[in-house]
């Protein structure tokens, strides 16, 4: 994400021959994708910000929790020190795709959870 410009980019006849194209959330996409889109265009809002571009440093975390979620500025710093090295499953110091992938569906769990209690 350098320079800041966004790019919109209208109309464009989509390749049909472009594989990648599909996986692209677009305003067509129907819910489900929005907010899949929505997962990893978050991710990567956030990780590109410093250091490796496809990963989240614990300032990167941080910030998506703090920024992204309604419990984040509720969380102490330990608490957010603590999370990151649950999710660094493979300590390197970094959360990468897949482990911020099974961050999400922890909170899912812990939504689906909450759903449940008031049925
Ligand atoms: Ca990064
Ligand atoms: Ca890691």
């Amino acid at each position: 994400m350098r320079g800041g410009a966004v790019q919109p980019q209208p109309s464009l006849p989509a390749p049909r021959s472009c594989p990648a194209q599909a996986a692209q959330p677009t305003a067509m996409a129907a819910p489900l994708d929005q907010a899949i889109g929505l997962l990893v265009a978050t991710f990567h809002k956030y990780s590109g910000k410093e250091g490796d571009k496809n990963t989240l440093s614990k300032g990167e975390l941080k910030e998506l929790i703090q920024k992204e979620l309604t419990i984040g500025p509720k969380l102490k710093d330990a608490e957010i020190a603590g999370l990151m090295d649950d999710l660094d499953r493979n300590k390197d110091q970094e959360v990468n795709f897949q482990e911020y992938v099974t961050f999400l569906g922890a909170l899912a769990m812990i939504y689906n959870d909450a759903l449940l209690q008031y049925k």
